[in-house]
């Protein structure tokens, strides 16, 4: 099978949602079948920080987690773990600058997985393309509390120069965003958001979800 065609990543990139046990208020299960709900148009899985699950617990919620995407043809991406990945036959991976690189993730998976990678840099962004990324995640663009070792504050100014420097590639926004500031990444040439606590720690997460939606489809 051939790779995800760039206008199709596009759509799917519109409301990235990232969750993990930590990230929720309520049950994994609940809220993300709520952000379901509300429209959200990718989910991965991430697992990660202070009282993560491990082994088979981990495991576990992501089988639960990944048969409530397929139930609504929401695609499923796993965060850093390419094994997790190969096991659940996962839709796609995210990897980071840290994790394997996306070349060799590619030569494992083949080309009918999704592949994204956390750029920060126009040098990492050419890299990525490079190596078959199917898309980008650049940021953090506002102060995030959900990444521990999160690179500086960037604002819109790399997805704005990536886009400048003609990458066309499909990307999305990351860190920070909120309904009140996803406006300007998009405004800036990213193709959506991804977003973690305005959707898993809001207070109705369907009603977070259709209101970023909403802003992103009408900016
Ligand atoms: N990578 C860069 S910022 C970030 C990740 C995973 C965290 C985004 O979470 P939030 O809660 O939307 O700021
Ligand atoms: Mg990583």
């Amino acid at each position: 099978m051939k790779r995800i065609d760039s206008e199709d990543m596009r759509k799917l990139l519109k409301l990235y949602f990232i969750m993990g046990s930590v990230n929720c208020r309520i049950s994994p299960a609940v809220t993300l079948t709520q952000a379901i709900e509300g429209g959200i148009t990718l989910f991965q899985f991430r697992e990660k920080g202070p009282g993560a699950l491990t082994g088979t617990a981990a495991f576990n919620l992501a089988k639960q987690l990944q048969q409530i995407c397929r139930e609504h043809r929401i695609p499923f991406i796993v965060n850093d773990d390419i094994e997790l990945a190969i096991a659940l036959d996962a839709d796609g991976v995210h990897v980071g600058q840290e994790d394997e690189p996306a070349r060799s993730i590619r030569q494992r998976l083949g080309d009918h997985k999704i592949i994204g990678v956390s750029a920060h840099t126009q040098h990492e962004a050419r890299q990525a393309i490079a190596d078959g990324a199917d898309y980008l995640g650049v940021g953090p663009v506002y102060p995030t509390s959900s990444k521990d070792d999160a690179e500086a504050v960037q604002g819109t100014r790399v997805i704005e120069e990536l886009r400048r420097c003609g990458l066309t590639i499909p990307l999305v926004g990351i860190g920070g965003i909120t309904p009140g500031n996803a406006q300007p990444v998009i405004g800036a040439g990213a193709d959506g958001v991804s977003v973690i606590s305005a959707i898993a720690r809001a207070y109705d997460v369907s009603a977070a979800a259709k209101n970023l939606l909403q802003i992103i489809r009408y900016t």
